[in-house]
């Protein structure tokens, strides 16, 4: 039998993310809809948010993803402005939680208002196609994720087509990789993301998830983000996304196996056990997952 043997490249330098952390890490999921109680700042969304956030890093997560806009197919749109307005008083609360927070954004004036409240990360699902926002980005200085995504949100899973949906992925994340270089934005910033649920169908889904060893082929960290998407409710037979931990734990473990960088969860403190056994049989104790090599 043969052992596939990758190299996955290295998380950017991250402040309060230990650079020698066993991988993959965890990156919580913090959504901040809208705020009616601003002004107490542990009533209302944002300081629930604030709370789910320390929450998460107490059980173990080593960055947080605060998100403002729902991509969800039929959600009330959300303005820049009131994106910006959700996010800041989030932010500035969680200045003090010693781990990155990432920022959910595809807007420029979101991106740079952000960098200046103290976020860590941008994570793009449009991976800075919007205008403006390979300039903004660039101007932050911060490490991106770039997500591949076919269609816009609200449409994505009408009907997506691919000739061969790995391929496709992979020459996309190129694609923006050297737009980002162009922009003054060095590989070494980048982390990446097949956009598992974004504009694919289950196969597709199937697809990337066993091509994840080619991704590394890019040099860039791997960000996945599997946690309760509906491919885990149609196999399992499960409708309620609340009930898709088992099916996202399966997908986590099958990703941490392939070398992901980072794992985007809901569930953080089931994530981080089932991770803590993965890694005392197959992490460094053990001499080392033989499949995957840190450069
Ligand atoms: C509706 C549709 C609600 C999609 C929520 C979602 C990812 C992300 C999201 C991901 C990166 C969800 C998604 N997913 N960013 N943002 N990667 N980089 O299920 O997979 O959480 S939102």
């Amino acid at each position: 039998m043969m052992t596939r043997v990758f190299r996955s490249a290295p998380l950017p330098p991250l402040p309060g993310l230990d650079p020698d952390a066993a991988r993959p890490v965890v990156m919580g999921i913090v959504n901040v809809s809208d705020d009616s109680f601003s002004g107490d700042s542990l009533k209302g969304d944002a300081g629930r948010a604030i709370q789910q956030a320390r929450a998460q890093v107490a059980a173990g997560a080593a960055m947080v993803d605060l998100g403002a806009e729902s991509t969800r197919p039929g959600a009330a749109p959300v303005s820049v402005q009131q994106e910006i307005d959700r996010l800041l008083p989030v932010l500035e609360g969680l200045r003090d939680l010693g781990k990155p927070v990432s920022v959910d954004t595809r807007h420029a004036a979101t991106m740079r208002a952000v960098a200046a409240a103290g976020a860590a990360i941008l994570n793009d699902i449009s991976a800075l196609e919007g205008e403006g926002s390979l300039a903004a980005a660039a101007a932050s200085g911060l490490p991106i994720v770039l997500m591949h995504m076919q269609g816009e949100p609200g449409t994505m899973q009408s009907a997506p087509q691919y000739d061969d949906v790995v391929a496709e992925v992979l020459a996309y994340l190129e694609s923006r990789i050297a737009a980002c270089a162009a922009a003054g934005i060095a590989r070494a910033k980048i982390i990446l993301d097949p956009g598992i649920g974004f504009g694919k169908t289950v196969a597709h889904n199937l697809a990337l998830l066993r091509a994840l060893p080619r991704f590394h082929g890019l040099g860039c960290p791997l960000l996945i983000g599997v946690s309760r998407k509906s491919f885990i409710g149609a196999i399992a037979h499960e409708p309620d996304p609340a009930r898709r931990l088992p099916g996202s734990l399966a997908v986590a473990l099958h990703a941490a196996t392939r070398g992901a960088a980072i794992l985007r969860v809901h569930d953080v403190p089931e994530t981080v056990q089932a991770l803590a056994l993965w890694h005392a049989i197959s992490g460094p104790e053990s001499g080392g997952n033989p499949a995957v090599q840190k450069s």
